[in-house]
């Protein structure tokens, strides 16, 4: 038991109208929605990284926050789990999410490692047994410590290749052990700074025999559970080699995996890579690899990777249409990989924090849903696409350029150009956001 929540009780749903400031006004995990309950479409988890482990630094100051559990022994690592499940029973979400790093502290070598790791996985197994919470994904911390900074599985020295691939062993195993739903692999240094050092196509087959083994052995040891890739264009390195949904397909074809891996997609590595959340859902939906999501915010502005808790109830709601449209989540869900701004001390900012993005999720989804339901906006879509399902339009894709050429001149084809009414489809999605 820690006090750290101490008089904060547990957050209920009491409608939009309440005025209470920590209460739900969208989010009732147990209201239905097509035949499931909210809990079930969303599958909320918090990640032990930004709410647990993050000091509150930026470039150019350090710790803002102060919290009992901060040390790097094992008895600190056991009171920020306990500090962990006190929140979520305040919370009510169902599931976390965690790298090796945030939940252990850090040995002085892979053995240690490896035996932090165990201890502090049998004791969260425990919390989480006691508490009905369960695992949405594990992953391995290999950007933050400086063997790591030439990268991963992409180092150019094999050492750390094999160092990379030991620890994912181990996190797949915590993951395996701990029931967890997906396994994440996020190439935070996978990438490089210069081509004058790299060796750009051999970093990139390392990676691929990489990923063939991590996909070998969670099979092998009978992981059911979905591995899934997060794209992101940069930060920390200058050019990533997952830059975004359309790159990893392509490198999971290069080496085999496109039916093995699917992608956790994160709002702001979307922005970041000059794309909309909804494009990446869309574009992932469409490769059959959209697998779990992460939720937060980017500035528009920065240009960094900021990490806002969610707050824009339109722009969640064109995401969750994607999510909808593409039949919800399986194993997949919702993690929010957001932190709080560092000047948020209270514990009753982490909290309301997350009540508000799982608020905003709510009424996205439910906004989403309805405009599923209304079906005006899959009308006009499909009315614009019409032409196609006439036979002759089918045929023509079977056929050749001259063929076409030669309808062409003989029907004197000139077609009508068409209103794309974008502002008519926006005008409807405001109906329902
Ligand atoms: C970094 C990021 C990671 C991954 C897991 O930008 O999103 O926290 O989600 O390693
Ligand atoms: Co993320």
């Amino acid at each position: 038991m820690t006090d750290f929540f101490a008089g904060i009780a547990p957050v209920k749903f009491e409608g939009p109208a309440t005025t209470s400031e920590l209460a739900y006004r969208h989010y009732d995990p147990d209201e239905m929605l097509g035949g499931k309950r909210l809990e079930e479409h969303l599958r909320f988890a918090i990640a032990w990284w930004h709410s647990f482990a993050w000091p509150g630094g930026d470039p150019f100051g350090g710790q803002t926050f102060e919290r009992p559990w901060f040390g790097d022994d094992m008895d600190h690592a056991k009171m920020k789990a306990d500090a962990a499940f006190e929140m979520f029973a305040i919370l009510g979400q169902p599931y976390f999410c965690f790298h090796d790093a945030d939940i252990r502290p850090e040995g002085a070598g892979f053995a240690e490692n490896t035996r932090n790791l165990d201890e502090i996985v049998d004791y969260i197994g425990q919390k989480m047994e006691k508490a009905g919470i369960g695992l949405l994904w594990g992953t391995a911390n290999l950007f933050s410590h400086r063997r790591f900074m030439a990268g991963a599985a992409t180092n150019p020295d094999p050492e750390v290749f094999a160092f990379a691939a030991a620890t994912v062993k181990t996190c797949i195993d915590a993951t395996h052990r701990l029931g967890g739903q997906n396994y994440v692999l996020w190439g935070g240094r996978e990438g490089y700074e210069t081509l004058l050092n790299t060796d750009l196509k051999r970093e990139r087959e390392q990676a691929g025999r990489f990923l063939n083994m991590v996909v070998d052995y969670a099979r092998k040891i009978g992981f059911e559970g979905t591995l899934l890739i997060e794209p992101k264009p940069q930060e920390p390195t200058k050019h990533q080699y997952d830059y975004d949904v359309g790159t990893i397909y392509g490198f999971l074809k290069q080496y085999g995996l496109e039916g093995e891996v699917k992608l956790n997609i994160e709002q702001g590595h979307a922005i970041l890579a000059g794309h909309s959340f909804e494009h990446e859902l869309a574009m992932a939906a469409s490769l059959g690899i959209l697998g779990s999501i992460d939720m937060n915010r980017n500035d528009y502005q920065s240009g960094w990777d900021t990490d806002q808790f969610p707050n824009n109830v339109p722009e969640v709601a064109l995401a969750y249409y994607e999510i909808l449209k593409a039949g919800g989540f399986t194993t997949g869900g919702t993690n929010f990989d957001s932190k709080l701004r560092r000047q948020s001390l209270d514990p009753m900012d982490l909290i309301a924090a997350h009540v508000g993005g799982m608020d905003t999720c709510a009424a996205g989804l439910k906004a989403a849903y309805r405009m599923l339901e209304d079906g005006t906006l899959q009308a006009m879509r499909d009315e614009r696409y019409a032409g196609w399902d006439a036979p002759e339009a089918q045929q023509m894709l079977q056929s050749d350029l001259a063929t076409v050429a030669a309808r062409v001149l003989a029907e004197g084809v000139n077609p009508r150009p068409v209103s794309g009414r974008q502002e008519r489809l926006e005008n409807i999605v405001n109906r329902f956001v």
